[in-house]
């Protein structure tokens, strides 16, 4: 008579605790959902393996734009970008040329380090006011060979 009673228990948590999984994570959790005929102690375990499945919808960060930009003797490529007022800008450049080269931001007070043929280096930084900025290679003699760009904050 107990027993019946303890083993209606089980099955009603085991309807509950399905339940939850099958509102929470769609049809993936009832696949590994324990059977009536296993052991009720499995369910605890899975409730800490779905809660650690929370954090990454947390991961996407509003509004990062990711930017790449080879540099070369002597240019940008691409040379015009184009971002929007108020965004997070993370610009990655790579260094396809030979000589070393950087990319920085006029009026804006940002930059690369000065790498060398094959490295990169990545600048982040929030775009400023709508306007046309220009990006250049601060490398002596660069800018005037070409090496520059613009970057339209939209
Ligand atoms: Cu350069």
């Amino acid at each position: 008579m107990r027993t019946k009673y303890v083993g209606i228990i089980i099955v009603g948590l085991l309807v509950v605790v399905g339940g939850y999984f099958l509102l929470r994570g769609g049809y993936q959790a009832p696949a590994s959902a324990p059977d009536p005929t296993s052991a009720p102690t499995v369910a605890p375990k899975e409730t800490e393996k779905q809660t650690e499945t929370s954090p990454p919808t947390q991961a996407p960060v509003t509004g990062a734009a990711e930017i790449s930009v080879n540099g070369t003797e002597f240019s940008f490529s691409p040379a015009s970008l184009n971002v929007k007022a108020g965004e997070r800008v993370k610009i990655t450049f790579r260094n396809k040329g030979r000589a070393p080269h950087n990319l920085v931001i006029e009026g804006l007070e940002v930059g690369t380090k000065t790498i060398g043929g094959g490295q990169a280096d990545v600048v982040e930084f929030t775009a400023p006011s709508l306007g046309t900025y220009t990006f250049f290679c601060s490398v002596p003699g660069h800018r005037a060979s070409g090496m520059k760009g613009s970057l339209k904050v939209q």
